[in-house]
Protein backbone atom coordinates (compact mmCIF):
# COMPACT_ATOMS: atom_id res chain seq x y z
CA UNK A 1 0.00 0.00 0.00
CA UNK A 2 1.28 3.30 -0.93
CA UNK A 3 1.97 6.01 1.73
CA UNK A 4 0.70 9.41 1.44
CA UNK A 5 1.89 12.29 3.55
CA UNK A 6 -0.21 14.76 2.52
CA UNK A 7 1.67 18.40 3.83
CA UNK A 8 -1.40 19.11 6.12
CA UNK A 9 -0.72 15.69 8.25
CA UNK A 10 3.01 16.91 8.01
CA UNK A 11 1.56 20.13 9.86
CA UNK A 12 0.01 18.37 12.29
CA UNK A 13 2.87 16.50 13.09
CA UNK A 14 4.97 19.41 13.66
CA UNK A 15 2.48 21.19 15.73
CA UNK A 16 2.07 18.14 17.57
CA UNK A 17 6.21 17.88 18.13
CA UNK A 18 5.61 21.67 18.70
CA UNK A 19 2.99 21.47 21.41
CA UNK A 20 4.28 18.61 23.30
CA UNK A 21 8.50 19.30 22.87
CA UNK A 22 8.80 22.89 23.94
CA UNK A 23 12.28 22.85 25.57
CA UNK A 24 13.80 25.59 27.52
CA UNK A 25 17.26 26.77 26.49
CA UNK A 26 19.52 24.68 29.19
CA UNK A 27 22.24 26.02 31.07
CA UNK A 28 25.33 24.45 29.91
CA UNK A 29 28.07 23.03 32.32
CA UNK A 30 31.28 25.23 32.78
CA UNK A 31 33.41 22.06 30.93
CA UNK A 32 30.53 21.81 27.80
CA UNK A 33 32.47 24.36 25.55
CA UNK A 34 31.44 25.07 21.88
CA UNK A 35 33.34 22.63 19.20
CA UNK A 36 35.28 24.52 16.38
CA UNK A 37 36.00 23.76 13.14
CA UNK A 38 39.27 22.56 14.38
CA UNK A 39 37.90 20.63 16.88
CA UNK A 40 34.14 19.72 16.73
CA UNK A 41 32.53 18.77 20.08
CA UNK A 42 31.50 15.27 19.47
CA UNK A 43 28.35 13.48 21.22
CA UNK A 44 26.36 10.56 20.36
CA UNK A 45 22.62 10.13 18.95
CA UNK A 46 21.37 6.49 19.25
CA UNK A 47 18.35 5.65 17.18
CA UNK A 48 16.36 2.73 18.20
CA UNK A 49 13.31 1.36 16.87
CA UNK A 50 11.51 3.86 17.58
CA UNK A 51 13.07 6.85 19.27
CA UNK A 52 16.11 9.12 19.39
CA UNK A 53 18.81 9.15 22.56
CA UNK A 54 18.98 11.97 24.15
CA UNK A 55 15.49 13.16 23.84
CA UNK A 56 17.02 16.91 23.25
CA UNK A 57 19.88 17.75 21.02
CA UNK A 58 21.57 20.50 22.65
CA UNK A 59 23.96 22.79 20.76
CA UNK A 60 25.59 26.39 21.07
CA UNK A 61 24.57 28.52 18.13
CA UNK A 62 27.92 28.54 15.79
CA UNK A 63 29.41 25.74 17.30
CA UNK A 64 30.73 22.74 15.11
CA UNK A 65 29.76 19.75 16.13
CA UNK A 66 30.43 16.11 15.50
CA UNK A 67 27.48 14.05 16.31
CA UNK A 68 28.21 9.97 16.06
CA UNK A 69 24.75 8.73 14.72
CA UNK A 70 24.49 4.68 16.25
CA UNK A 71 21.77 2.92 14.99
CA UNK A 72 21.04 0.18 17.64
CA UNK A 73 17.53 -0.69 16.12
CA UNK A 74 16.71 -4.00 13.90
CA UNK A 75 15.23 -1.39 11.05
CA UNK A 76 17.38 0.94 9.45
CA UNK A 77 17.08 4.69 10.62
CA UNK A 78 18.36 8.22 9.23
CA UNK A 79 19.30 11.44 11.18
CA UNK A 80 17.84 14.77 9.07
CA UNK A 81 18.57 17.71 11.36
CA UNK A 82 16.93 20.46 10.48
CA UNK A 83 13.37 22.99 10.62
CA UNK A 84 9.86 22.11 10.22
CA UNK A 85 10.47 22.74 6.69
CA UNK A 86 13.34 20.40 6.40
CA UNK A 87 11.48 17.90 8.25
CA UNK A 88 8.27 18.04 6.26
CA UNK A 89 10.07 18.13 2.60
CA UNK A 90 11.87 14.98 4.13
CA UNK A 91 8.96 13.29 5.39
CA UNK A 92 7.39 13.99 2.05
CA UNK A 93 9.52 12.52 -0.39
CA UNK A 94 10.92 9.46 1.48
CA UNK A 95 6.86 8.41 2.04
CA UNK A 96 7.22 7.15 -1.88
CA UNK A 97 9.94 4.80 -0.67
CA UNK A 98 7.05 3.01 1.52
CA UNK A 99 6.69 0.17 -0.96
CA UNK A 100 10.75 -1.12 -1.08
CA UNK A 101 11.86 -3.59 0.90
CA UNK A 102 14.26 -2.38 4.07
CA UNK A 103 17.76 -1.13 3.61
CA UNK A 104 19.23 1.95 2.15
CA UNK A 105 16.16 4.00 0.93
CA UNK A 106 16.24 4.68 -3.28
CA UNK A 107 17.37 8.52 -3.73
CA UNK A 108 15.50 10.97 -3.33
CA UNK A 109 15.75 14.40 -2.81
CA UNK A 110 14.36 17.44 -2.15
CA UNK A 111 15.72 21.51 -2.72
CA UNK A 112 18.75 22.90 -1.15
CA UNK A 113 16.79 25.23 0.75
CA UNK A 114 15.21 22.55 2.79
CA UNK A 115 17.65 19.61 2.79
CA UNK A 116 18.91 20.15 6.29
CA UNK A 117 21.32 17.72 7.06
CA UNK A 118 20.94 13.96 6.47
CA UNK A 119 22.56 10.93 7.38
CA UNK A 120 21.35 7.33 7.29
CA UNK A 121 22.60 4.66 9.29
CA UNK A 122 21.85 0.83 8.89
CA UNK A 123 21.11 -1.42 11.84
CA UNK A 124 24.29 -1.91 14.20
CA UNK A 125 26.23 0.82 12.47
CA UNK A 126 27.48 3.97 13.12
CA UNK A 127 27.94 6.99 11.24
CA UNK A 128 29.39 10.31 11.87
CA UNK A 129 28.10 13.87 10.46
CA UNK A 130 29.75 16.87 11.34
CA UNK A 131 27.22 19.86 11.37
CA UNK A 132 27.79 23.50 11.96
CA UNK A 133 24.99 25.16 13.55
CA UNK A 134 23.90 28.54 12.21
CA UNK A 135 24.93 31.64 14.58
CA UNK A 136 21.48 32.88 14.30
CA UNK A 137 19.68 29.61 14.34
CA UNK A 138 18.14 30.58 17.89
CA UNK A 139 17.11 34.11 16.74
CA UNK A 140 13.87 35.21 16.62
CA UNK A 141 11.83 34.99 13.30
CA UNK A 142 9.19 37.71 13.97
CA UNK A 143 9.19 41.45 15.30
CA UNK A 144 7.95 40.56 18.71
CA UNK A 145 10.89 38.83 19.27
CA UNK A 146 9.50 35.73 20.89
CA UNK A 147 8.94 33.47 17.85
CA UNK A 148 12.21 31.68 17.24
CA UNK A 149 12.60 28.71 14.07
CA UNK A 150 12.00 25.58 16.04
CA UNK A 151 14.93 22.97 14.59
CA UNK A 152 14.79 19.19 14.65
CA UNK A 153 16.46 15.56 14.34
CA UNK A 154 14.23 13.61 12.70
CA UNK A 155 14.09 9.68 10.88
CA UNK A 156 11.17 10.03 7.80
CA UNK A 157 11.81 6.15 6.53
CA UNK A 158 8.14 5.41 6.10
CA UNK A 159 6.22 5.10 9.37
CA UNK A 160 9.49 6.31 11.74
CA UNK A 161 8.34 9.41 11.95
CA UNK A 162 4.79 9.27 12.87
CA UNK A 163 6.11 6.34 15.32
CA UNK A 164 8.00 9.26 17.52
CA UNK A 165 11.42 9.13 15.70
CA UNK A 166 12.05 12.95 16.57
CA UNK A 167 13.77 15.32 18.91
CA UNK A 168 13.94 18.80 19.41
CA UNK A 169 17.18 20.76 18.71
CA UNK A 170 17.78 23.05 21.88
CA UNK A 171 20.15 26.01 21.60
CA UNK A 172 22.37 26.52 24.91
CA UNK A 173 23.22 30.09 25.87
CA UNK A 174 26.73 31.13 24.66
CA UNK A 175 29.57 30.87 27.08
CA UNK A 176 31.55 34.35 27.23
CA UNK A 177 34.34 34.55 25.65
CA UNK A 178 33.67 31.42 24.09
CA UNK A 179 34.28 30.46 20.41
CA UNK A 180 30.55 30.96 19.49
CA UNK A 181 30.06 33.88 21.82
CA UNK A 182 28.95 37.16 20.36
CA UNK A 183 29.82 40.58 21.03
CU1 LIG B 1 13.97 5.47 11.67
Amino acid sequence: MRRTASPSRIALLCLAIAAGGCVAAPSAPASFLPGTPASPREFNLIASDYAFIPSVVAVFPGETVLIHVVNGGLEPHEAVIGDAAVQAAWEQVEAVTATHPPGPTPVVSVPPGVAGVRVFVASGRRVDVEWTVPADAARPVDGSGTTTREWYVGCHIPGHFEKGMVVPVAFLATVPGGPSATP
